[in-house]
């Protein structure tokens, strides 16, 4: 284990609530700064890489951790499994030719019963995702706290706010009803870089949202690089996939 790692082991270990399978973080070469660049040499030619912290949000059972496995591993389970405290998962990006970009993306619980330990969470990340529930409307009424709580808690560099984005999942059930407009509205007014309504079910919009947000953090890197401080979207696009065309986003 680096340095790096060691720094979140530190932390960590003064908190009994976190799980204890984070695989991937043995993997992240993180300095706990929100712009983590470094290169290595593969066949010859030099690879930069970019590593990013982004914290997953919303109440519980909206399906934050199934949005995580589908994006890194291509599985989804049926099961709820509640997260304890937070859990890790690295995705690699190839961005572009020799540049790599890693998120580090953070699966936080949503149960009340961990929102105070969320402070130390959120430090030093760099953008955030807030999820919620197409079929549970006080799951999207709960997107404003999420949202105070993120601009509360980090900020960038330059002390303005991480970019957010809204994810309104589970796009795939009968009951889910995607209001475009409205959330239009919605992201203008609460300063959302846009939303995109997902299903980690059929794997609808995840690489979509991920590519947009991956987008919007390369913008943000580059005036808040270096960081060394804690911190703290109008389109509609039909997207297809295997059982409906439902699949509505907004960015800006
Ligand atoms: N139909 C459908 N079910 C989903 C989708 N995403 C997640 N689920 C289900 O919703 C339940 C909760 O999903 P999780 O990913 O564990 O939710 P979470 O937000 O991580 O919950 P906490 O860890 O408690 O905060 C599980 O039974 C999932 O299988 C989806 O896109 N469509
Ligand atoms: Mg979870």
């Amino acid at each position: 284990m680096n340095n790096s790692n060691d720094l979140y082991a530190k932390e960590f270990d003064t908190d009994p609530d976190v799980n204890g399978n984070s695989d991937f973080i043995n993997n992240s070469n993180n300095n706990n700064n929100n712009n983590n660049n470094s290169s290595i040499v593969e066949d010859g030619a030099e690879v930069e890489k970019h590593l990013y912290k982004v914290l997953l949000i919303g109440d519980y059972a909206v399906g934050k951790t199934s949005l995580i496995k589908r994006y890194c591993t291509g599985i989804f389970s049926p099961n709820y499994k509640l997260t304890i405290g937070v859990d890790f998962s690295v995705k690699d990006i190839e961005w572009e030719k020799n540049k790599v970009v890693s998120l580090q993306l953070w699966d936080i619980a949503g149960h009340e019963r961990f929102g105070t330990m969320t402070r130390v969470y959120y430090r030093y990340a760099i953008a955030a995702i807030i999820v919620f529930d197409l079929s549970r409307p006080s799951t999207f009424d709960a997107v404003t706290k999420w949202r105070e709580d993120v601009n509360s808690k980090v900020v960038l560099a330059n002390q303005e706010p991480i970019p957010v984005l809204l994810l309104a999942n589970k796009s795939d059930l009968p009951t889910s009803y995607v209001d475009s407009e409205m959330l239009d509205n919605f992201c203008k007014e609460n300063n959302f870089i846009g939303w995109y309504a997902t299903s980690a079910l059929n794997n609808a919009n995840i690489d979509e949202a991920m590519r947009f947000l991956t987008k919007k953090i390369l913008e943000v890197a580059k005036t808040n690089h270096p960081v060394k401080e804690e911190d703290g979207l109008s389109l509609n696009k039909p997207i297809t996939n295997d059982q409906d065309t439902n699949k509505k986003s907004c960015c800006k």
